[in-house]
């Protein structure tokens, strides 16, 4: 037998770790091959099992298909993912150049993700390939494993994908001049998206039942999903991007949807890489919103098969993250009256902020 190399073997032990960890994502795990003394190694899982104690103590609940949810700063996260938001606070050092990619869960990450990657590269084409979701890290599924990734290594400019609200938010993040884009959706067509993707990956011992839709509205209105509740979550974000129109970018998935070449370019704007007027004549703007869009990505092979790495123990299909991406889908899934209590939350929570949805 031919003895392997101590790389070979590096690389063994890593992806066998990385297996048990969540969101492996094989496009930046070099973030894991920074050479660390043993004291170093050891400060990490001393401080991972402080912040797994600390977050035994967060009040517990059930949230949509029985996914353990722990309060944290008025906001409940999934609990496997809560080791990764207190690592943060401690260890995310961003430079100017970063760019973070916000969302409520289901609200369109994927999109935004190819989208930023596109505009980023200037090469849409590598989605051919390459899943969304690979684009760019999920921070805090990054960090909520026992071992910390270098983010040094990777190449500037760096994108991150995040579902923290913008008060959790490591404090560097929030006073350094990184930019943040976030994307927004109407809370009925989040929660519709929601709902079929957790029961779509659910775990048959610990759900064996799909939950029925009355209870995750219910659940879903007490702010009982992951990062929910989802009002408090899209205003932190329109305020700051109020106050502070430089640091953040706020997008709504409908806009997008109406005027998708608009809002191509003022990301672009906003990311400090518009178009030039060669590239406009060229037509790569239309370029990056035909590749990006639903009707393209989830037709691609790299997001129809395999899966994406776990999360909470639940196998994530690729092709998941595209069902039919549509404005106003919660029509065909919704009675008037779930639709009504959605709204009368929404009406109630959102009042004079001068956020509104085209669609309630
Ligand atoms: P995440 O927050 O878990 O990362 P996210 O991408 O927000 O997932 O959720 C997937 C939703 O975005 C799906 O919405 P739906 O359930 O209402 O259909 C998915 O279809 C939609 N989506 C994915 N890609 C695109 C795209 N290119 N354009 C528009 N919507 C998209």
């Amino acid at each position: 037998m031919v003895p392997s190399s101590p790389r070979g073997q590096e690389e063994r032990r890593m992806s066998s770790q990385k297996d048990k960890e969540m969101f492996s994502n094989p496009y930046f795990i070099e973030c894991y091959y920074t050479p660390k003394t043993k004291e170093q190694k050891e400060e990490e899982l001393r401080a991972h099992q402080e912040y797994k104690e600390e977050i035994s103590s967060l009040p517990l609940q059930r949230g949509l298909q029985h996914l353990p949810l722990r309060l944290y700063k008025g906001f409940w996260f999934p609990e496997a993912i809560l080791t990764g938001v207190l690592a943060l606070h401690h260890h995310l050092h961003p430079t100017p150049s970063d760019i973070f990619l916000a969302t409520f869960p289901k609200s369109g990450t994927t999109w935004l993700k190819a989208l930023a990657f596109a505009i980023g590269t200037r090469n849409p084409d590598a989605l051919l390939s390459r899943h969304p979701q690979d684009c760019s890290p999920y921070i805090e599924g990054f960090f909520s494993g026992p071992q910390l990734p270098d983010l040094d290594v990777l190449p500037s400019p760096r994108q991150f994908g995040t579902h923290i609200p913008y008060s959790v938010l490591p404090k560097s993040v929030r006073d350094s001049p990184c930019r943040i884009i976030y994307l927004c959706r109407e809370p009925k067509d989040t929660l519709v998206s929601t709902y079929h993707f957790v029961e779509g990956m659910h775990r048959p011992e610990a759900a064996p039942q799909p939950m029925p839709l009355p209870e995750a509205v219910e659940l879903f209105c007490k702010g009982l999903s992951m990062y929910g509740p989802v009002w408090e979550h899209q205003l932190e974000y329109w305020q700051e991007s109020q106050s502070r129109p430089d640091k953040v970018l706020f997008l709504k998935y409908e806009d997008m949807k109406a005027d998708p070449e608009a809002n191509v370019r003022r990301m672009a704007e906003f990311m400090g890489r518009p178009f030039s007027a060669e590239e406009e004549m060229n037509g790569m703007v239309g370029e990056i919103v035909r590749l990006c869009s639903f009707e393209k990505l989830s037709r691609l092979e790299v997001n129809k098969v395999g899966v994406r790495g776990k999360a909470f123990d639940w196998a994530i299909k690729s092709s998941s993250f595209f069902r039919n991406g549509k404005v106003g889908d919660w029509r065909e899934h919704l009675t008037e009256e779930m639709a009504e209590k959605l709204d009368a939350i929404t009406r109630a929570r959102l009042y004079q902020s001068g956020l509104t949805y085209s669609n309630s």
